[in-house]
């Protein structure tokens, strides 16, 4: 599971193997616009490692930090001070669509809640 895989679209990115809208990287993460953005600002951060979702990179905790730290960065440079939200889709069930781990940043709007 850890392994790239070229079935991955989010190994591929991470190896540079098709476009992406990068924003930011670091050791062990890079951030990218997603393609189908639901928020003025929606940022994917995702770990160099193949792991099927958060819960997953937890198991390597410098790794999850790592994320977190490069979505802050990312929120700074967008200009999210005023509030951003961090979301990981874990599992079938809450919508998760790519089984490579990845936090959402999304801002620059009012954000609702509860999510659907
Ligand atoms: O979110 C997966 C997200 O990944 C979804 O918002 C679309 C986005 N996506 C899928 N392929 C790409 C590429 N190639 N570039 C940028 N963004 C992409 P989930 O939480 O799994 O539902």
């Amino acid at each position: 599971m850890s392994e790239p895989s070229e079935d991955c679209v989010f190994c591929t990115i991470a190896a540079g193997g098709i476009p992406a809208d990068v924003l930011a990287s670091s050791e062990h993460s890079v951030a990218f616009r997603d393609l189908d953005p639901q928020a003025p600002t929606h940022v994917l951060v995702i770990p160099r490692r193949h792991v099927a979702n958060l819960g997953e990179l937890a198991d390597h905790p410098a790794e999850l930090a790592d994320a977190v730290v490069l979505a802050r960065l990312v929120a700074t440079q967008e200009g999210l001070e005023d509030g951003y939200r961090l979301v990981a889709n874990t599992g079938a069930r809450a919508q998760q669509s790519v089984f490579h781990a990845h936090l959402h940043v999304l801002g620059g709007r009012d954000l609702t809640w509860p999510p659907g």
